[in-house]
């Protein structure tokens, strides 16, 4: 592992509705990770075709999960930010992985199970195999740390599940054309802070998704102050004010969720913001929550609906990503080639 540079790589689907969970789960630590870390943050519109969608929206959907990127603070000079399919290798990589990745190991994958609902006879075979596209997507990079919320987990564990198996299958080879002792890192998931996993405001046992039917279940990065001010008024909370200490917050997950939602937006802890609104009443406390959301979402939303205007500069940052994506990419897929036995031209 840690004869790996270190690299970072996630991405985030262009399924329309970017939330308050995909950005602080996801959006605001790749914005962290750039300080310390070479970065590739994707736009996975292949993981998107796993599910049907409407071509139209998902090439806008595509433009808007860039702007939200660089609004919240991406440097996509200094670090590389594109669209999945336009470097081939991660469907490539994906394949050979497929081969090595178990049925068994698939059937356990829970999000599997949760997105293809009752009727999985009818689930894509794209859907199905999607953890593998992932463990792909990281490791065609040779990443070594993986931000990701907690929904994401299992995947990743699957990711070092293949890349070990990968590098034990084919040991020999790897040792035989000296590409060192394990091929693939195992990359480390970074699930950190008091938001991995935000829940919906209508339910505190429900994720914070794209797809849920209620709108006023999340809060969109394309939420105006007025809608989110809304949606934190008719949150659902329950009767008792806020506890003074986190103990205080089992067993009440709607509270639990408000407080970190606060503590991630305010970039403390869930004991700080207690610290601060112990025994307040959730009147209180939700109009500390609006605009406290407001100032930080605001200039995110603004920024956004600046870059979408312009679609063909997000074209060309997304152009210009996946040419050095391509190069880092077609590197290992050349290795790969090489290590599974496959002929392939020299200059390719
Ligand atoms: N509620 C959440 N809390 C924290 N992190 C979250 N993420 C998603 N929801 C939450 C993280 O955001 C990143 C991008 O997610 P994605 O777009 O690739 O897919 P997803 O996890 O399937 O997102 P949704 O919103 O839940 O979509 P649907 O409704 O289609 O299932 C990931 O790092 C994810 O962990």
């Amino acid at each position: 592992m840690s004869n790996f540079p270190q690299r970072v790589f996630s991405g985030v689907q262009p399924t329309g509705n970017l939330h308050l969970g995909n950005y602080l789960g996801a959006i605001t630590k790749f914005v962290d990770l750039q300080q310390t870390h070479d970065c590739v943050f994707c736009v996975v519109d292949l993981h998107a075709i796993t599910v049907p969608q409407d071509p139209k929206a998902l090439k806008s959907s595509i433009r808007e999960v860039t702007a939200a990127f660089i609004a919240a603070g991406i440097d996509p000079v200094k670090h590389i930010v594109f669209n999945q399919s336009q470097v081939s290798a991660h469907a490539e990589l994906a394949w050979v992985l497929n081969c090595v990745a178990r049925i068994g190991w698939m059937n356990r994958m829970t999000q599997f199970k949760e997105k293809a609902g009752k009727d999985r006879e009818a689930a894509s075979v794209g859907l199905y195999a999607y953890p593998v596209l992932m463990a792909a997507d990281i490791l065609v990079y040779k990443a070594t740390h993986v931000p990701v919320g907690e929904d994401q987990k299992q995947h990743l564990e699957l990711a070092r599940d293949v890349a070990q198996k990968f590098n034990l299958d084919y040991s020999e080879s790897i040792a035989a054309l000296g590409l060192g002792e394990t091929f693939f890192p195992q990359p480390e998931p970074l699930i950190q802070g008091p938001a991995t996993r935000v829940m919906s405001l209508r339910d505190g046992a429900k994720k914070m998704s794209k797809s849920d039917p209620s709108d006023n279940s999340r809060i969109n990065l394309s939420d105006d102050a007025d809608t989110i001010a809304s949606k934190i008024r008719k949150a659902k909370t329950d009767p008792e004010p806020l506890p003074s200490e986190t103990a205080g917050l089992a067993g009440r997950p709607e509270a639990d969720n408000l407080v970190g939602i606060f503590a991630a937006l305010q970039g403390s802890t869930k004991a700080g913001v207690l610290a601060d609104f112990g025994n307040a009443n959730f009147s209180t406390f939700k109009t500390a929550l609006v605009d406290l959301a407001v100032a930080s979402l605001g200039p995110v939303t603004a920024g956004m609906k600046r870059l979408v205007a312009d679609p063909a500069h997000i074209d060309a940052i997304l152009c210009d990503g996946a040419e050095r994506a391509d190069a880092i990419a077609r590197k290992t897929m050349n290795e790969v080639k090489d290590i599974l036995g496959f002929v392939r031209a020299k200059s390719a």
